[in-house]
């Protein structure tokens, strides 16, 4: 007869090859939007909801009117057809402070450390002040960060971004999501135009492209050299037993088989 021992380092390896790995490298994009037509076609005015990469979705909230407009300017890559998501029909003045804006719902199950960056361009009559909000249960928000845009009007602000890795919830949550929405400059019951010598006005436009949702994978337990060394004495003796168990009952399988159906076949 045939000496297993070759089953022993096997099943030894088999549970190695479960550990999980160590954490991931870096941060990876969770999910993107770049809003333009896919494939790509003759106009700007036309455009995509659905994320370039990953999961996720958006819509404009608080009564403002979303569309798509050219995005000539932003950090997109894209040589033709770069599109933005377009707002307009902003809050009169004075009223509906931090009630109208964007809305992205990402889920971050299985990473942490997530960041959210996205190019913002204004026109002139549109508000400069905007804040960056998430929730943790999908409806409740809180206010996270607050921008004043400077570049000025029909001008695009790349490179927000906003930094989450320290607020408990935000990773692996299913409903994380967040918002940008226009508010009064600080101090004061008022929007200030992003243009110099603008006027604010509820047709100022807001316009967003590459919105970016990033994470790292979660990390996970590495066991310590002596936890290895008993996972392998517990292969060990479940080799053993199966052995001793399988002799008795005269039968071939192989441990952990049963009869239950297996993967998701076709029904
Ligand atoms: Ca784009
Ligand atoms: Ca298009």
């Amino acid at each position: 007869m045939k000496t297993p021992i070759l089953a022993v380092p096997a099943a030894f390896f088999v549970t190695l090859a479960a550990l999980p790995l160590p954490r991931g490298l870096g941060q990876i994009v969770l999910t993107q939007w770049d809003f333009n037509s896919v494939p790509p076609d003759t106009t700007t005015t036309t455009g995509s909801l659905v994320p370039r990469t990953g999961i996720g979705s958006v819509t404009g909230f608080g009564g403002v009117s979303a569309g798509f407009s050219d995005a000539t300017g932003s950090s997109d890559p894209a040589k033709k057809d770069n599109t933005g998501l377009n707002l307009s029909t902003f809050a009169p003045q004075g009223t509906g402070n931090g009630s109208r804006g964007v809305l992205f719902r990402v889920p971050t199950l299985g990473h942490q450390d997530i960041s959210v960056s996205w190019d913002q361009r204004f026109s002139g009559t549109a508000a400069r002040g905007y804040q960056f909000q998430y929730t943790l249960d999908g409806s409740s928000f809180v206010p996270y960060a607050t921008f004043s845009n400077s570049a000025g009007g029909n001008a695009w602000v790349p490179g927000n971004s906003v930094e989450l890795g320290q607020i408990p919830g935000v990773a692996d949550n299913p409903d994380f999501g967040f918002r940008i929405v226009a508010v009064f400059d600080p101090g004061t019951t008022a929007y200030g135009a992003s243009g110099v010598g603008s006027t604010y006005g509820t047709s100022g436009t807001w316009r967003f492209d590459e919105v970016t949702v990033r994470g790292t994978a979660m990390p996970t337990v590495i066991p310590e050299p002596h936890e290895y060394a008993l996972m392998a004495a517990g292969s060990l003796a479940g080799f053993a037993w199966w052995r001793r168990h399988s002799r008795r009952e005269g039968g071939g399988t192989s441990p952990g088989a049963g009869h239950g159906t297996h993967g998701r076949g076709r029904a």
